[in-house]
């Protein structure tokens, strides 16, 4: 799995700092959603599914989690603690959301609006889906 991890350019001052999010920029698709996650338990975990057709990028604008990626051959865990730092997660990859710290907040931009018949919510059938991209 490579190039997931995408740096923003953050415009930095005396002030501090300032990043912007433009679609087809440095946004790769149409961005039709927006979501924000906070407040989670340290180890309650979130997640475990995977999407038919859904791209995401995750910002932890605040605090840290992990986050466990998995294309159905191999799987990597990515550490989020970068407000100018977004996790592109593409279509059919499961994901497992963990070790959130208590400031975490994880900015979601979405490709579609929520449909809950776009997830793959069970691993064997993830795992099927996956053999056959
Ligand atoms: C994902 C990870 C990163 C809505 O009603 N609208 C929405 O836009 C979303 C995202 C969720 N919901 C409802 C569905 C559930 O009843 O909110 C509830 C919690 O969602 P879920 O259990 O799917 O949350 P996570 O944290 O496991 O997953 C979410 C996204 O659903 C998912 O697409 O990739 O964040």
């Amino acid at each position: 799995m490579k190039d997931v991890l995408i740096d923003f350019f953050a415009i930095e001052d005396d002030r501090g700092a300032l990043v912007a999010l433009e679609q087809f920029k440095n946004i790769p698709f149409e961005i039709k959603r927006v979501y924000y996650i906070y407040g989670n338990k340290k180890n309650l975990a979130r997640g475990f599914h995977a999407h038919r057709d859904l791209q995401q990028i995750l910002i932890c604008v605040s605090g840290s989690c992990n986050v466990i990626l998995d294309n159905g051959k191999e799987k990597h865990k990515y550490i989020l603690n970068k407000p100018n730092q977004g996790l592109l997660v593409n279509k059919v990859i499961w994901r497992e959301m963990l070790e959130f710290s208590d400031d975490c907040i994880i900015l979601v931009l979405a490709s579609n609006y929520y449909d809950e018949n776009d997830y793959i919510r069970d691993y064997d059938k993830f795992m099927e889906t996956a053999n056959r991209v």
